[in-house]
């Protein structure tokens, strides 16, 4: 293994000591510097799992996130020493959780599928959660797992035993779109080939690959034949079919009061551009949300209210004046809709433009409630956008007007309680006008405090509402930053980030700067609200919510977390005045390359519409 250049970081270090130090950070192009092999024999493939790491740099996987198990010791190898550990370059993580998190994170910036190796049927266990997490936001991942030896006579005794199971992929069948047991090497490639593709096609969401370990370690009697990949795999765009597109630019074209939902779409500028078009050339309002990344500028004229992770009042009373709501996969237009028009049917027209329902299963419920449609084009939303522009062909539009005030937040008062709203406000002032882009939110933020003004200035959350997966996330959307000139930050949960928090680590060793916020209330609050809600219904005592939520005593030492980890710790911050310093700082230590985290200790609450939809109450 390469040296590493870095020393580990300790809190009397300087920031210019910090930057010195990290030099090799900003070293551009793939990490495979930091672990890089010995050179070894190169030449074509000798081995099962030789066929396999080929077949995954064919699709063009960058990077293979893992943690290590002999199940796939022979595919390991192979991307060391067949391929010299580059393109794809292995990510160590210290969870399977945190290396399916991590490819989930890429996803979300680039659309695009990086592997986690996951070891076994124990490492599957571990990685479980956040493949669910990444199915829910229909984000592609490469799992590939192993087991085996599926040939007895070659299992070790009893470890390859209890590691071996029979239909492995069924753990994980239910909320991945795909997956495959291939039993020749020849046949493991063409799976590959195939789980890229469908991964990668619209609706994405992760696939899972179960490689026999004995068919990894055995040596081909010769190379199977080239079969190239470009071939195999061609873009599958969805657009809509002429006759319900008609339909839909009519019901639009003659719209008083057109409503859109800008729901999960891609992160392309020129799709942004063509969607702020379509709601200028209509004059709809749009309305977006905090579950996914930015779809529409929020301080936009026509944008209304908030973005959140539920919709605010505003948005509903919006929707019961529209007669005409177009939904562009919106993540949960039937319980929206049942929100704005409680035990009733929508008044407006509604046009749903999503492919969402190809793979909608009898397991998860994760397709939400059915939407009233009376117009529904199967389609990704980004074709069908530039397709309705040209076919409601309404001439002109109008400027791209944008509100005159910033989003709200709060006056700092530096005596005063230290909210969640003046942690926004003080980072959003630390930052200047630095572009930045928000990996994760917490539970109680509120999306008036941070406009979003670019399809990369938010990325929406984890998806499957699955606890601890915020940090890994984080670090693979860091990852897949590193170029963009862009800050990344993640605020976080205590809750979520103790959950996920050695996810830290990779990003360090790998020097993927990121900066971490921490939105510390010591509690995993959102329950509170719940046993809060419980007591009230039942009139019992209200005061001891708190029993069996809050994380202190002690007090979790996060910034000692951070800096064990190799990271810069800052903090606890208690008080608005001391907010400022440690964000400038650990904004310069993110700049220099270094991973940052700061405590800021937080009073708990949550916005009203937050508080009120956690627990179904109406108040
Ligand atoms: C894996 C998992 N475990 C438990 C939960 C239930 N849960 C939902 S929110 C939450 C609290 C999260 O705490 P934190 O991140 O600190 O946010 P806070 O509610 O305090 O703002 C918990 C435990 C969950 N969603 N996922
Ligand atoms: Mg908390």
């Amino acid at each position: 293994m390469a040296e590493s250049k870095r020393t580990s970081l300790n809190d009397n270090m300087s920031l210019a000591e910090l930057a010195s130090v990290r030099g090799d950070a900003s070293e551009p192009g793939d990490l495979a510097f930091i672990e890089r092999p010995l050179p070894g024999k190169t030449g074509n493939a000798v081995f099962g799992s030789d066929v396999i790491a080929e077949a995954l740099r064919a699709v063009g996987v960058p990077y293979v996130a893992l943690n290590p198990g002999a199940s796939y010791r022979g595919l390991h190898d192979s991307l060391v020493n067949h391929l010299g550990n580059e393109a794809p370059t292995i990510l160590l993580c210290l969870h399977e959780e945190h290396a399916v998190a991590i490819a989930h994170g890429y996803a979300k910036v680039t659309g695009k599928a990086m592997a986690a190796a996951l070891h076994s049927n124990v490492g599957l266990f571990h990685g479980t959660m956040a493949i669910f997490n990444a199915w829910c936001d229909r984000m592609p991942v490469l799992v590939i797992g192993a087991t085996g030896p599926v040939d007895p006579a070659k299992r070790r005794p009893w470890i390859d035993w209890i590691h071996t199971a029979k239909d492995q992929g069924a753990v994980v069948r239910h909320y991945t779109k795909w997956d495959d047991q291939p039993p020749t090497a020849e046949a493991a490639r063409e799976s590959i080939y195939r789980a890229a593709w469908i991964a990668q096609t619209t609706p994405m969401a992760p696939v899972y690959i179960n490689l026999d370990a004995g068919m990894q370690e055995g040596r081909l009697e010769e190379s199977p034949p080239p079969l190239d990949a470009a071939r195999y795999c061609p873009p599958a765009l969805s657009a809509p079919a002429p006759s319900p597109l008609a339909q839909a630019a009519d019901l639009l074209r003659s719209a008083r009061n057109p409503m859109i939902l800008a729901g999960r779409v891609s992160r392309c500028p020129k799709a942004w551009d063509e969607r702020v078009e379509l709601a200028e050339r209509l004059q709809a309002r749009v309305a977006t949300d905090l579950k996914i990344g930015a779809s529409f500028p929020t301080d936009h004229k026509l944008h209304v209210g908030a973005p959140g992770v539920f919709p605010g009042g505003e948005v509903l009373g919006a929707l019961r004046e529209a007669d005409v709501i177009l939904s562009l996969d919106w993540v949960d237009l039937g319980g929206t809709l049942r929100a704005a028009f409680p035990g009733a049917m929508p008044v407006g027209k509604v046009i749903q433009v999503s492919m969402d329902h190809t793979i909608h299963n009898g397991w998860s419920m994760d397709h939400q409630a059915q939407p009233a449609a009376d117009i529904y084009l199967a389609a990704d939303p980004d074709t069908a956008v530039p397709l309705l522009i040209e076919a409601v062909g309404i001439a002109g539009r109008a400027p791209a007007a944008r509100t005159a005030t910033a989003a709200a937040v709060a006056a700092p008062d530096p005596g005063g309680p230290l909210a969640v709203e003046h942690l926004a406000f003080g980072l959003r002032q630390a930052l200047g006008r630095r572009p930045v882009s928000l990996l994760h939110l917490p539970l109680s933020w509120n999306g008036a405090w941070w406009p979003f003004n670019h399809p990369l200035d938010f990325l929406g959350s984890d998806g499957g509402g699955g606890i601890g997966g915020g940090p890994g996330i984080s670090v693979g959307a860091a990852l897949a930053l590193r170029e963009s000139g862009r800050l990344p930050i993640a605020i976080c949960g205590d809750g979520d980030f103790l959950m996920g928090a050695t996810a830290l680590w990779t990003a360090t060793h790998y020097r993927i700067p990121l900066l971490f916020v921490i939105a510390n209330n010591r509690s995993f609050y959102n329950d509170e609200v719940h046993q809060e809600r419980v007591a009230r219904m039942r009139d019992r005592c209200v005061e001891n919510k708190w029993i069996g939520q809050r994380i202190a005593d002690p007090d979790v030492d996060i910034v000692k977390l951070a800096r064990a980890q190799g990271a810069v710790g800052l903090g606890p911050v208690i008080s608005q005045m001391d907010m400022l310093p440690a964000f400038e700082n650990a904004i310069r230590a993110v700049e220099a390359g270094a991973v940052a985290v700061v405590d800021v200790r937080v009073e708990p609450g949550y916005t009203p519409a937050m508080s009120a939809s956690v627990t179904r109450s109406q108040s």
